[in-house]
């Protein structure tokens, strides 16, 4: 007999992360499909299966589904905008707020949206959340969108989160207005471990430079369940807390390389069985501020990592200087 989803422990989690080329419906038939994400203007933009969603950034070339695979039965649905689905052990949702350019306020919103969402779900841990909005570095000093964003969320969520309460995270901009603001999570029964990475400073920790509000995230989540992979966060060219080589995208490239092998040196003190960065299991998504530079990133990427399959997309990191950023999932 298939196991139903409330028969399943907490720390018998699953999680598989895949770029994959195959018609959407076909992979939404798959047993244990938590949810897929498509990409860019060749993507559906909308399904009625409450498991698909339609990321709107830009992608490079013809990108593949992101499907999230489990072990457990999956049961869907959509309640008050919120689309979720779940398996007894690990819950995606999403939710979009319009956005009329008040970022903090979409922020803020969106953010008390989740946490009442999460406060009465049965998956109270957030383990990773992508965020995407409008314009993300328009206006200046503390009215940057970013910031304004890093404001709202605080507020949303009520109070700054403790370090060890802090979900991985990716912050982007969209190149093009869409007038709404893009939330999606992983949320667990159980809480994991978040990470930090010993060459950057806690984005939590951020001086007072960098806006009124540090970030909430850590660069990574280690997940209660050795079935599942490192949940890595959206990693710049960032070292302490500044941003280097604003002059080269190539240089930056190598930079988040280095802060990505560090990230999961870190993680592997924890989890020995983890592999080292780039095997067979790891799974990396670019985003690149400008679009004559998604080719280039392409390529760097298929030479660094010529076995993996990837995702690269056109969208801003949330530094003006930022000419990429890398995301993903690893073991
Ligand atoms: C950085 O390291 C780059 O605010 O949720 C990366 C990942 C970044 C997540 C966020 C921001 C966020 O500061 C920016």
């Amino acid at each position: 007999m298939p196991p139903t989803p409330h028969t399943i422990a907490p720390a018998d989690a699953r999680l598989r992360v895949e770029y994959r080329w195959a018609p959407l419906d076909a992979l939404l038939a798959e047993p244990g499909l938590l949810a897929v994400f498509g990409f860019g203007d060749d993507a559906p933009a909308t399904h009625a299966d409450p498991r698909y969603l339609h990321v709107a950034l830009p992608a490079f070339g013809s990108a593949p589904f992101e499907c999230w695979q489990v072990g457990g039965d999956v049961r869907c649905g959509r309640h008050d905008g919120i689309a979720w689905s779940e398996d007894g052990t690990l819950q995606f949702g999403a939710l979009e707020i319009p956005d009329d350019g008040d970022a903090e306020a979409a922020t803020r919103r969106a953010y008390e949206r989740l946490q009442a969402w999460l406060g009465g779900s049965d998956y109270p841990h957030p383990l990773r959340i992508w965020n995407y909005l409008d314009a993300i570095t328009d206006g200046d000093s503390d009215d940057e969108r970013y910031r304004r964003f890093c404001v709202g969320r605080a507020q949303g969520l009520g109070r700054d989160l403790a370090p060890g309460e802090l979900p991985a995270a990716t912050a982007i901009g969209h190149p093009l207005p869409t007038g709404r603001l893009q939330l999606y999570w992983l949320a667990a029964r159980s809480a994991g471990t978040p990470l930090e990475n010993p060459r950057q400073l806690q984005a939590w920790r951020y001086p007072r430079q960098y806006g009124p509000q540090a970030p909430g995230f850590a660069r990574a989540l280690l997940p209660p369940s050795p079935g599942m992979p490192l949940l890595i966060s959206g990693t710049a060219a960032i070292v302490g807390h500044a941003s280097r080589h604003g002059d080269s995208l190539q240089t930056q490239f190598e930079e988040i390389l280095a802060n990505l092998d560090s990230l999961v040196t870190a993680a592997r003190t924890l989890r020995p069985g983890l592999p080292p960065l780039a095997s067979r299991q790891t799974r990396l998504k670019a985003y690149v501020r400008d679009a004559q530079d998604l080719a280039m990133v392409d390529a760097l990427l298929a030479q660094r990592f010529p076995d993996l399959p990837r995702v690269v997309l056109h969208g801003h990191v949330c530094r003006r200087e930022l000419a990429v950023e890398i995301d993903g999932v690893h073991g």
